[in-house]
């Protein structure tokens, strides 16, 4: 398999008096896997193949059914949380949040999440005739899954080749992906009442599990938040939660991305306030960051956004590639 090699450390010197041996040097390289962005580009089409996510339809079911079925391919403890809610007009919904945890018993877990649900509503599309039309989330939503099943691939098989080597077992660490559902469930822009506080109708789902979590007193080391990580013309601001619960974090994942030479869409540059899955994290006591996608070219979140046009045309490998071959790359150096 072809690995990257990550130089992390290089001179040590040794200024010792009377020694002949004025410096020495040491190395330490880690090899991290190589994120394969085809694979995950395929999980994200496969997504999209089952219609928009939307809670209480067939596809949404169905769809949450591969989800789960698929990280327990990749051997990770799935668990599912069921719960009942409420969309900003009062309709009923059933949600499902998926947590699927590779390396369960180890004592110290990372949390990595991001939504699978998709917008009910294009409700930023042009085409104000598509307003009511739910969209496939390609980006919003799908590719952030698709990354984490990747990676969840890519841990077990380390698990599964390597033994008491593989990396997780050395460090001790387990690594939950969470799957939120609802995240997209916020106030649609056509209704009357949109332009009041209506933070509480979005992230539905990881607001239940800031109040109920799926194991009882569970934590972790800290979380990251994927978001639209898969778009064209996508770059990564750093956000204002982000900054204000986690500066060390944004640092690490931003300094590891320029490492790779991803400074095209890590952007040192911070943006404004997101609402978004990461903050009941955050006021859950676990440290979490975003990682949302904006749009390189222009102002605010890519210009697909809860349009008809984010769909598996616009989504790009070098971006995903981007994403994940930075997140395996913060685990391998944890
Ligand atoms: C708000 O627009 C309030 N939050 C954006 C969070 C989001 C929506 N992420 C994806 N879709
Ligand atoms: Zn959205």
């Amino acid at each position: 398999m072809k690995k990257i090699i990550y130089l992390i450390a290089l001179i040590v010197l040794c200024g010792c008096k009377g020694n002949n041996k004025t410096s020495e040097a040491e190395e330490t390289v880690i090899e991290v896997p190589s994120f394969c962005a085809d694979s995950a580009y395929e999980y994200v089409a496969k997504q999209c193949s089952f219609g928009p996510r939307v809670m209480n339809t067939a596809a949404h079911d169905s769809c949450g059914n591969y989800i789960a079925n698929k990280f327990e391919s990749f051997g990770a403890k799935v668990y599912n949380q069921y719960a009942d809610s409420k969309l900003y007009d009062g309709t009923p919904i059933k949600m499902r949040n998926i947590v699927a945890c590779i390396n369960p018993d180890a004592n110290v877990h990372i949390l990595i999440s991001g939504h699978w649900d998709s917008r009910p509503w294009a409700d930023h599309d042009e085409d104000e005739n598509m307003h009511h039309t739910p969209i496939d989330g390609a980006n919003d939503g799908a590719s952030s899954i698709g990354v984490m099943l990747e990676m969840a691939r890519i841990l077990n098989d380390d698990l599964k080749a390597n033994g008491d080597s593989a990396m997780l077992r050395q460090k001790g660490l387990a690594i939950d992906f969470i799957c939120w559902d609802a995240e997209d469930s916020g106030t649609p822009e056509f209704a009357d009442n949109h332009d009041m506080d209506d933070s509480k109708t979005w992230c539905l789902g990881s607001q239940y599990w800031a109040g109920v979590r799926h194991v009882e007193g569970y934590t972790a080391r800290y979380g990251i938040n994927l978001d639209m990580v898969g778009s064209n013309k996508t770059i990564f601001y750093k956000e204002g939660y982000s900054m204000r619960f986690a500066p060390a974090l944004v640092d690490k994942v931003w300094s590891t991305a320029s490492k790779l030479g991803y400074t095209n869409y890590f952007s040192n540059e911070t943006c404004g306030y997101v609402t978004d899955d990461h903050v009941q994290v955050n006021l859950g006591g676990i440290p979490c960051i975003d990682i949302i996608g904006a749009d390189a070219e222009g102002d605010g979140f890519p210009s697909t956004w809860h349009t008809m046009d984010d769909n598996i045309d616009n989504i790009n490998k070098q971006t995903l590639k981007a994403i994940g071959q930075t997140m395996l790359t913060v685990l391998w150096n944890e």
